[in-house]
């Protein structure tokens, strides 16, 4: 998702939420008041309340590691590296990463002839000591290729020498430690369109380049799941009728796809995508593995930037439905949110006015919508 003009950051009062606020009766139900143990310490993450710990085998809970992209502008150190309460609460809470930014292009392969693997490296170093799989995100995508790439006057031979060279050395590297990776990354528009003009590898290669870059990616590291990943196809729609032809033709050429994935950047703007569960069941119909790779709900805040209580219900519910629809789906075993903290969230740079879309405060404080997620997990 890339908006027309990206703004400049807009700081919102670090107002910590209140207990009050955080222990608001949920839809569900469940039990909302913080243990004892939480009130001595906030954000000490005792067993019980660990989404890695509630989930059932074999399902994986994620959520991207802070680093690059927009956190590059802001006035704080890398995330990933620097932030021992933050590093803390990601290996505590997450079963699964997916580096933000950090192996995209721009990061990863920063002038033709030269990669830089340090700051994934690191990503995938801290998941082994901390028994996580990684998402590897993204190998063939419109967005943050670098500027040699994309204003490179190169044949289309070359191009796909480029392309292939990046997916052999980049998937190859990291060959059994990634579980899943997302190959292509929106590869089409809102109209369910291939993006022809903006994809540099569509518009120079064509089409066929797709199959190509599973096959290349098959070929670096055959146990990982390969992936379609896009953001605007929760719902039944043309995007995703889009992608369920495409799995059929490329499964018809014998291509190894093994995902599909709705990244699920939600917006209380907009209702909740109710027919989400029913979208991944038809992919899941053709024996695909499914997930949600890039979940939050962000919201439009009053002017004291801290959300009223019935909005932070509202976004709970929409964590849950997501969360609620994937695990009803046989082989959606991997549920990703786009960051855990407001602290680090992309939104209010993209957004102007909209924030608080992650399940923690800036200072880490669980909203409802933490607490929703872990008792659908509980009861999964
Ligand atoms: O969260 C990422 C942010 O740090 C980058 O600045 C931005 C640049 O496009 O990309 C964000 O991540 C995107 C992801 O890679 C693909 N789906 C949409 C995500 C939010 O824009």
């Amino acid at each position: 998702m890339r908006p027309a003009r990206p703004i400049r950051p807009l700081r919102f009062a670090t107002v910590a939420l209140t207990a009050a606020a955080l222990t608001l009766p949920l839809l569900s139900g469940v039990a909302t008041a913080e243990p004892s143990a939480q009130r001595k310490d906030p954000h000490s993450h005792a067993k019980q309340d660990r989404l890695r710990a509630a989930a059932p085998k074999g399902f994986y809970v994620g959520t991207a590691a802070a680093g690059g992209g927009h956190h590059l502008e802001q006035d704080y150190p890398d995330p990933f590296t620097y932030d021992k309460e933050y590093r803390k609460i990601l290996g505590q809470q997450f079963s699964s990463v997916s580096p933000e930014n950090q192996m995209k292009w721009d990061a990863i392969h920063p002038e033709r002839d030269r990669y830089d693997f340090a700051a994934a490296d690191a990503i995938v170093d801290f998941a082994a000591k901390h028994g996580q799989v990684v998402r590897g995100h993204t190998l063939l995508w419109h967005s943050q290729n670098p500027a040699w790439l994309e204003q490179g006057d190169f044949t289309k031979a070359e191009l796909r020498a480029i392309l292939r060279d990046h997916i052999t050395t980049v998937v190859g590297r990291y060959a059994g430690r990634i579980q899943q990776w997302d190959v292509a990354n929106e590869i089409f528009d809102g109209e369910g369109n291939l993006r022809t003009q903006e994809n540099i590898w569509i518009r120079e290669l064509g089409p066929g380049i797709v199959a190509d870059a599973f096959r290349w990616a098959h070929r670096a590291d055959p146990r990982a799941k390969l992936f379609l990943n896009d953001y605007g196809v929760e719902s039944v729609n043309a995007k995703s009728d889009a992608y369920l032809a495409l799995v059929k033709d490329l499964r018809a050429q014998r291509v190894p796809v093994h995902g599909f994935s709705a990244q699920a950047h939600l917006s209380t703007r907009y209702g909740f995508p109710g027919d989400l569960e029913q979208n991944l069941r038809r992919f899941d119909a053709l024996g695909l593995e499914t997930a949600i790779t890039e979940l939050d709900v962000r919201m439009d805040l009053p002017e004291s930037g801290v959300p009223t209580p019935a909005q932070l219900t509202q976004q709970a519910e929409y964590y849950e439905r997501a969360l609620t629809a994937c695990l009803a789906v046989e082989d959606c075993n991997s549920f990703t949110i786009w960051g855990f903290t407001d602290k680090y969230s992309w939104v209010p740079v993209f957004f102007q006015g909209e924030g608080s879309a992650t399940v923690m405060t800036e200072d880490f404080s669980r909203k409802p919508a933490f607490y929703a997620l872990l008792a659908a997990l509980k009861r999964a």
